[in-house]
């Protein structure tokens, strides 16, 4: 269930659709997709990750899980990304996102469902092929794993991706293998339909095309899912709907969630060493896609 209570009177008292995110966050993108496809012009308050303003008290009280998105309509507080799209397409007027038919209702929940579930890897991989220099230092700078409550998953994962050696190999193998299973089964499916619910463009494209972009910017070799609905690059630019930011500098654009700067940054190699590990087991999980196909060509997943 998307909706929570919040305790604060500011956030109550707020008119129309704010959304608080993060421009590099792969859930907040999903929230923003929904969003401009409807439509729908919304205030963006971006929150800064890094310097973990999701860890403040004022955001804590609006979301107790410390993580964006969260979505304010007049006054209510959503939450749970792929809830919120759902929520998105059945509060306002435009395109529907998941049609009647009961099969895509079950199909794209199925999908959403999956999308989720792959999140946790998405955070794991992306701290360690993508952010892991920035990671480490801004962890370190805020003391994130004393901010945590000892036991808590965020206090896990921190005291593992700050050990002095780092995630261990087999658990890093375990992650690469989870996404290529989650990539194989995409690919399934769209060998028979053009977008991932069927005929038309809808929720299960806009959950997962951020996790797409997201493995692409690790350089995860998307020549396993040829049949990727090219489409989706151009479905989402344009400005169908735009957010006026409280803050210009940091959003100028509701989907440039991949502004030049930012892809420099976090894109280019700063240690040889983590680059090497990261491009051995992405290709490696990747023959390993390509080679089960080969052996069994009429094998169909379904989500
Ligand atoms: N299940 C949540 C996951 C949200 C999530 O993990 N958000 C990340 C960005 S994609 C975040 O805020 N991370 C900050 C942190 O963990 O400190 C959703 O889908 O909304």
């Amino acid at each position: 269930m998307a909706e929570i209570e919040t305790t604060r009177a500011d956030i109550r008292a707020l008119t129309g659709v704010h959304l608080y995110h993060n421009y590099m966050s792969n859930c907040s993108q999903r929230v923003s997709l929904a969003l401009r496809e409807k439509g729908v012009d919304y205030v963006s308050h971006h929150i800064d990750l890094q310097r973990q303003e999701n860890l403040t008290d004022a955001f804590v009280a609006l979301n107790p899980n410390k993580v964006v998105p969260v979505l304010v309509h007049d006054g209510r507080t959503y939450v749970e990304s792929n809830d919120i799209i759902d929520y998105i397409d059945k509060a306002f007027a435009g395109p529907k996102l998941i049609p009647d038919d009961p099969q895509i209702v079950a199909l794209t929940e199925a999908l959403l469902s999956a999308s989720a579930a792959l999140q946790d890897t998405i955070k794991f991989l992306t701290y360690e092929f993508l952010m892991k220099p920035i990671s480490l230092k801004s962890a370190r700078k805020n003391n994130a794993l004393e901010a945590e409550e000892v036991g808590s998953d965020r206090h896990r994962f921190l005291t593992e991706f700050l050990a002095p050696g780092g995630f261990t190999n087999d658990r890093i193998t375990a992650e690469v293998a989870a996404l290529s299973a989650a990539f194989d089964m995409l690919e399934h499916r769209l060998t028979d339909t053009p977008w991932l619910s069927g005929a038309t463009y809808g929720l299960a494209d806009i959950s997962w095309f951020p996790n797409l972009r997201r493995a692409k910017m690790m350089r995860y070799p998307l020549n396993v899912i040829p049949h990727w609905p090219h489409g989706l690059r151009g479905r989402a630019r344009g400005p169908r709907s735009k957010p006026r930011s409280c803050r210009p500098n940091n959003w100028p654009r509701a989907c440039s969630w991949q502004p030049t700067a930012v892809t420099a940054r976090c894109g280019e190699p700063r240690s040889r060493h983590i680059w090497v590990r990261r491009d051995s087991f992405l290709q490696g999980a990747a023959s390993n896609s390509q080679a089960k196909a080969a052996s069994s060509p009429n094998r169909r997943v379904r989500a």
